[in-house]
């Protein structure tokens, strides 16, 4: 299989998965500006949406979506505990998780990244999504991980798309629970060999 990434987008959460979970990856970086490949593939011929994460299966075929190629990879590898059985109700409280990452708190970083954003919409945006953090810092005050006392597929996308906190600026000072887990996260000696791997690691 290959993730097309770029390093630090939200393609890192698959990348996490798979090194967590054993299932070997090839990589390919992804230019956003032009949309070429690092090998010069048209990556809008890869994947027509134009961002990134796209995963190439081994029989040629392209999935794409942060929240599918985190269970599809997962599911490649059960034993590692990273997602619950299908069809299961605590595989339906991972894609609860999952919906709010995706949704709530992915998608409500976009408008900080705009670095031209008028002060009230960037303060409307910061609380927006504060509120959504707020609810994560009270399920990270009484277990160390979303879904209880393991790491699962739904803390590597928080860890992803939290850690771009620095980059837009955003204060994290009212969530120290959720910056304990960002470290905790972070010394996983998997979660290192992804951030190393694309070029990110202290
Ligand atoms: N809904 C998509 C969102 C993917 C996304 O936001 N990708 C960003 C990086 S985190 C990207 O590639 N942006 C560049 C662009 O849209 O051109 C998913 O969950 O995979």
């Amino acid at each position: 299989m290959k993730l097309y990434y770029f390093p630090g987008a939200c393609s890192t959460a698959p990348h996490i998965v798979a090194c967590e979970a054993g299932v070997p990856l090839e990589l390919e970086k992804v230019d956003l500006g032009s949309k070429r490949t690092a090998t010069g593939e048209d990556y809008m011929a890869v994947n027509p949406k134009g961002y990134v994460p796209a995963l190439r299966l081994d029989d040629g075929s392209v999935l794409t979506e942060v929240s599918a190629l985190i269970e599809y990879i997962a599911d490649r590898a059960p034993a590692s505990g990273l997602i619950p059985a299908a069809g299961t109700m605590e595989r339906y409280r991972m894609a609860e998780w999952i919906g709010y990452i995706a949704t709530e708190i992915h998608k409500g970083f976009g408008p900080l990244w705009n670095a031209k954003l008028a002060p009230e919409a960037r303060a409307a945006a910061v609380a927006a999504l504060a509120r959504r953090l707020d609810l994560v810092e009270k399920v990270l005050a009484r277990q160390p991980f979303l879904t209880g006392q393991g790491f699962s597929v739904a803390d590597a996308y928080l860890f992803t798309v939290a850690s771009w906190a620095p980059w837009v600026k955003l204060d994290m000072a009212p969530w120290p629970k959720l910056r304990d887990f960002l470290a905790r996260v972070a010394a996983r000696p998997k979660v290192q060999e992804a951030l190393e791997a694309e070029g990110l690691a202290e």
